[in-house]
């Protein structure tokens, strides 16, 4: 399976992020991608390639081009308000939350940061765009890959993307890379996607950004949005709208949730996907489903990765596995090539 990763991920580096009231030291770290990278290379899972380039237009085929614009100048908006900015990440701090606007973008950088996100946890750093942008180059070229007649492909992009929607970013993600990933498929003739979103959060951003569409079918497996985050979407009474009624499937559990009853919702998503009768499936790959996960609740141990690679194995579809969260620096590299290794040799 050939991995595409984009060396310029290390580039984004946030600093710090809000959580429980302080400034605390990032969680999603360069060290993560660089862990992935080594464990591939040990095992020789296959090439390990810098992404192709591609225009605008494969991002602004999932992202508002008012959205890209803030993304590729905010740091020289930011740096031009004092030169002193460029020790200092960009964090938000306030957001039109119900009642406010949204259509007007405001002069106050403060105030466009805070249009474009939804929470404090995201710093933008000099390097997020350049980042963010290459490793959504990653997601394309793996799909690309795939549309050549690969069986699989990975993308070991960083920062992650399955929070960001088509104008905003929050939970450490920028560009939805599994987006750009499915709809690159569909541009170029897949007549039907699914999306398997098995990252321990709720992939608020694909969510939103295929709501009200019968093409690309979401599916995703995670901690309870009652209690874990992002808290405001991701229950299971989230099924699409209009024309897309009926291709959202969600499957929240609860804080604790082990394999054997984890395995359960995987069937019920594959059957899902399954069902609408997808042509290729993208993977949102994110390991903080690890037992060792420090921001996280479920408790999957690094054998079960082997089956779970061996299960969407036996879906059968093209796959585009594009990588998320995963916290638990030292682990995530095995767990991640786990999942990979139990896909292509079982
Ligand atoms: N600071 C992904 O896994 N913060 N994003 C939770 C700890 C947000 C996770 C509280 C977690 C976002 C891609
Ligand atoms: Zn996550």
């Amino acid at each position: 399976m050939k991995t595409f990763y984009n060396h310029l991920h290390a580039q984004h580096q946030g600093k710090v992020e809000m959580f429980r009231g302080a400034l605390v030291p990032c969680f999603e770290v360069p060290a993560r991608a660089d862990h992935v990278l080594a464990e591939l290379q040990r095992r020789q899972l296959g090439a390990v390639l810098e992404p192709h380039t591609f225009d605008e237009a494969a991002l602004t085929a999932i992202h508002s081009p008012r959205y890209l614009n803030f993304l590729a100048t905010a740091w020289d908006q930011w740096v031009a308000l004092d030169p002193a900015h460029a020790d200092k990440d960009i964090l938000p701090s306030v957001w039109p939350t119900r009642t406010f606007r949204t259509d007007i973008e405001p002069d106050n950088f403060a105030a466009k940061v805070g249009l474009y996100s939804y929470d404090a946890g995201t710093p933008f750093t000099s390097g997020t765009w350049v980042a963010a942008r290459e490793g959504a180059h990653c997601a394309l070229s793996a799909a690309q890959a795939v549309l050549s007649g690969d069986r699989a492909a990975f993308a070991l992009s960083r920062p992650p993307g399955h929070h960001a929607g088509a104008d905003f970013f929050g939970g450490y993600c920028f560009l939805n890379n599994a987006a750009l990933a499915a709809q690159h498929l569909r541009n170029a003739g897949m007549h039907k996607v699914a999306v398997l979103d098995v990252d321990y959060h709720h992939g608020n951003g694909t969510q939103a950004i295929f709501y009200d569409r019968p093409d690309v079918y979401f599916a995703s497996i995670h901690g309870d949005p009652r209690t874990e985050y992002p808290f405001y979407l991701g229950h299971a009474d989230e099924t699409g709208t209009g024309a897309g009624l009926g291709a959202n499937l969600n499957l929240p559990l609860p804080r604790g949730t082990e394999y054997a009853t984890w395995a359960q919702a995987l069937e019920t998503a594959l059957a899902g996907i399954a069902k609408f009768g997808a042509d290729a499936l993208v993977v949102s790959l994110g390991m903080d489903t690890f037992e060792g996960d420090p921001i996280s609740g479920f408790k999957l141990t690094t054998q079960d990765y082997l089956r779970l690679g061996e299960r969407l194995a036996r879906a059968g579809l093209p796959t585009v596995f594009v990588f998320e969260g995963g916290y638990a620096v030292d682990a995530v590299g095995v767990n991640a090539v786990n999942v990979l290794q139990g896909f292509t040799s079982p």
